[in-house]
């Protein structure tokens, strides 16, 4: 009968490869190379899996498979990334301790995934909230203090009330959380900062030579945003400080005609005059609840002449100081030199508060340029300057200042440094604590009773020894107000005593990012009660060789993870510069109508209905046939019963091969549609280009099924394993039933002759004088000239017109070109 029992045979070889650990990771042989496959391990959300997901891991588990079965040896793991909000906020709505809601999802995660047939090593499973795993992201945090990475500041924030915590600016969008929308306002508070700006250029670099989407590589490299440029000086009265402006163009120096500051300036308050007092003070105020984004967004122009002025480097002219919003305090220097002619924003700026435009550029072929122009040419209007190209007057200016002492070079990043405190309670304490001071040293018995301050300008360190410094049980996980986050009112584990002496901990926990910066470090050793990982494990699996997962991963993830790698490297801890070396984002699977899957909708397809339908080899061949990989596209359930139909005619092929009981041989044509299907499929699965090796696979299939005489057991066993990576329960019962009573997981990849690859025949163009007036189909390898005239003679067309004068030349490259040159 037409059908395919997947239910049965589905677990039974679930239930075969967990009872001989078929994917347990191998000891690293040295005769065989290595890949460690991995994914991006997924938040345990209440929510269970969605279809998304099952994509970028069967793309990745059938890159493992092959890899096996090619004579690699790999690691492949999954984990949990199980701290974060979601857990809390549910907690908070029902009282469930976040981490009985953790367990329970990655519970239903786990089986889900189990039911889809991927060949993890789940003894390598690991969880960013195990205990044992916290140690050692605290114990990488304290490395990072100890080398002055980490360190506290009172910064600005963005605070989100509604969520009742800090949020790094890539988690602000339009002055929005990214998370739930919610309002985000700016206050100052202490916090934890990690100094990724001191890696930005190592980023920048690090990135040649990644084997990554392009797309990928340029939002890092925009996030990172290297500017190279200037640093000038203007002088500014009295006893201050100079203002230091970074500009991109010191070329238009002479073409300065105000300086801007950005209103959180540090100098705004003493520059400004009395006079101005009142104005620049309400200026101030009411842009400081303004984002940057909608700072810099396309807004009028708005700001204020502070009512003092600074000396121009080079001329010693008075310049204009104004505060102006379109400056950001957070870029260079928060100064700009204003150069209207040159510069959009400027030239707004100046026509608003009608302040002067001296042109000081010209473009080369065009002496009468529109302003602003914004473009390179040619000095004018500049002194010694005039004359030079942008380029070299760039380098005269800069060699100017730097003889006057009044400027040089500069480098400048947009990337800013990392947020990492968080005043949440579902994260990794933050391992530092401070001493307590007593208002009354002598009386103090206890900081719970007696007034103290925390003397947060002496921050140690967690003893080693002591991690991990798990979080206190708490009933009550609603933030509160205080900014110090709800640890602080868990008072008997804040405060400690040490050596007679009381000691206040930090409050905050780390941001979610944390966990997922070094998992792939840990995968390669999860059993080391040591050390984090062994020197071994890193040279034995490091780095990764394929990673998969989402593009919205493109910039935070994988900045922070190659940032903390960079780290860990220059500390010792790992002998590969960069984690990731191959990257491939899936692309996102959209409802049958093409939206985004969401229960709003009412268009999301849950895995499970797919698995107890028709099977997870189903899903996975779906999934992986519905298009290139990295492609967005709809789930369209009329094809899930095309593979459906596959399986069947598949499993139905092999039916007949047992019956037919026949070790080898096939005619010819089957031969080669063989050949061919195994070449296609191994170039297919190296390149990643899964639809097209199934859709190679389909065509064989069903070339089989028309064959009169059932195929032999040989080009069964060759299609079972050549399937066994998209459909692996279906290629192990296929590979059973040919007689085998071991699993096909390390059963050598097929190998194809390459002769049989090829056509015998070609079909060539019949030129007449260079032009084609025929085409005739000839043996590949015919050297006779005389054959492939006489066959193109045959043609009425192409005899018309080679007998239309003489034949003075036949040219003839056998299997390429035949042409007549008739005069
Ligand atoms: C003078 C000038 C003249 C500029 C000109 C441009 C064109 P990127 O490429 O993004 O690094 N700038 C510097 N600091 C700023 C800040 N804190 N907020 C807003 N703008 C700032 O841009 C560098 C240019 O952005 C600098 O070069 C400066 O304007 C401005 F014809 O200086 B320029």
């Amino acid at each position: 009968p037409n059908t395919y029992p997947f239910a049965p045979i589905e677990a039974k070889w679930q239930k075969y490869w967990s009872d001989n650990a078929t994917f347990k990771t191998p000891v690293r042989s040295a005769s065989k190379p290595k890949k460690y496959i991995l994914d991006m391990f997924p938040y345990p959300s209440g929510s269970g899996l969605h279809v998304g997901h099952p994509e970028g891991y069967t793309a990745s588990d059938v890159m493992a498979r092959y890899y096996r079965q090619t004579g690699h040896d790999v690691l492949h793991p999954m984990g949990w990334d199980s701290f974060g909000l979601p857990a809390e906020q549910y907690a908070m709505q029902t009282g469930t301790h976040p981490e009985v809601t953790t367990f329970k999802n990655i519970d239903t995660f786990k089986r889900q995934l189990k039911s889809l047939g991927f060949s993890y090593d789940w003894d390598k499973e690991i969880a960013t909230t195990d205990p044992e795993y916290v140690r050692w992201t605290q114990w990488i945090f304290i490395q990072l203090f100890n080398k002055g990475l980490a360190a506290q500041s009172s910064v600005s924030v963005n605070w989100c009330p509604a969520l009742g915590t800090v949020l790094a600016n890539e988690e602000v969008i339009n002055g929005l959380s990214e998370r739930g929308d919610h309002p985000v306002k700016r206050l100052p508070l202490r916090q934890w900062v990690l100094e990724i700006t001191k890696y930005a250029d190592r980023l920048e670099e690090g990135l040649e030579g990644l084997d990554w989407p392009a797309g990928t590589m340029t939002s890092q490299k925009q996030w990172i945003g290297k500017s190279s440029g200037c640093d000038i000086a203007f002088e500014t009265p009295g006893d201050l400080p100079k203002i230091t402006v970074f500009t991109t163009r010191c070329d238009t120096l002479m073409g300065v005609t105000y300086v801007s500051l950005a209103p959180e300036h540090p100098l705004v308050a003493d520059l400004t005059t009395a006079d101005r007092k009142e104005e620049v003070d309400a200026y101030v105020s009411e842009t400081s609840s303004r984002s940057d984004m909608d700072r810099t967004s396309n807004k009028e122009k708005t700001g204020v002449f502070t009512g003092s002025y600074c000396v121009h480097p080079l001329t010693g002219e008075s310049v204009p100081i104004w505060v102006a919003d379109y400056v950001l305090g957070s870029y260079g220097s928060g100064a700009v030199m204003a150069v209207p002619a040159h510069d959009e924003r400027d030239f707004e700026f100046a026509e608003k508060f009608n302040l002067d435009v001296k042109a000081v550029v010209q473009p080369a072929n065009d002496k009468e340029a529109e302003l602003p122009f914004t473009g390179t040419g040619v000095n004018v209007n500049s002194g010694e300057f005039d004359g030079l190209k942008t380029g070299k007057a760039k380098k005269a200016v800069m060699r100017k200042l730097e003889e006057l002492d009044m400027g040089g070079e500069k480098i400048q990043y947009k990337l800013r440094d990392w947020l990492f405190s968080r005043q949440r309670y579902w994260g990794e304490p933050i391992p530092i604590y401070f001493p307590v001071i007593f208002d009354d040293e002598a009386a103090a018995t206890d900081p719970k009773t007696c007034k103290h301050t925390i003397d947060y300008d002496t921050p140690i360190a967690v003893e080693e020894s002591e991690l991990p410094l798990e979080l206190p049980p708490m009933e009550d996980f609603h933030p509160g107000d205080d900014p110090a986050g709800c640890l602080a009112r868990a008072a008997d584990w804040r405060y400690f005593q040490k050596g007679g002496k009381w000691f206040a901990r930090e409050t905050n926990t780390m941001p979610q990012w944390a966990g997922s910066c070094w998992y792939y470090l840990r995968y390669t050793d999860t059993k080391n009660n040591e050390q984090a990982w062994s020197e071994k494990a890193d040279k034995d699996w490091l780095p990764v060789d394929l990673y998969v997962g989402g593009a919205e991963h493109a910039v935070l993830h994988l900045l922070y993870a190659r940032f903390w790698h960079q780290v860990l490297y220059d500390l010792g801890h790992t002998t590969h510069k960069e984690p990731f070396q191959k990257l491939v984002h899936q692309g996102m699977i959209l409802g049958a109508d093409n939206e985004k899957m969401s229960k709003s909708r009412g268009n999301v397809v849950n895995p499970d209905d797919v698995v107890l339908e028709t099977g997870a080899d189903s899903l996975r061949l779906y999934e992986m046939f519905m298009g290139p990989l990295e492609a967005v596209k709809p789930w369209q359930t009329e094809q899930v019963s095309g593979v459906v139909r596959f399986q069947r005619k598949l499993y139905q092929v092999c039916q007949g091969v047992v019956a037919e009981d026949r070790e080898s041989g096939e005619d010819e044509e089957t031969t080669k549609i063989l050949h061919k299907t195994m070449k296609k499929v191994t170039a297919d699965i190296e390149s990643m280009s899964f639809n097209t090796a199934i859709s190679a696979l389909m065509v064989l299939t069903n070339h089989l099924a028309s064959l009169k005489t059932p195929a032999s057991k040989d080009t069964m066993e060759k299609l079972a394993l050549m399937v066994s990576p998209f459909a692996p329960h279906l290629g192990e019962e296929c590979w059973s039933m040919m007689g085998h009573d071991e699993s096909l997981a390390y059963a050598p990849w097929v190998e194809w002759d390459d002769a049989l690859t090829v056509d015998n025949e070609v079909t060539m163009g019949v030129q007449v004088n260079g032009k084609v007036r025929g085409e005739i189909t000839i043996g590949k390898d015919v050297e006779d000239e005389s054959v492939a005239v006489e066959l193109a003679m045959a043609q009425e067309k192409v005899a018309r017109y080679t007998e239309a004068g003489k034949v003075v030349k036949v040219i003839f490259r056998p299997g390429k070109i035949l042409n007549f040159i008739v005069k």
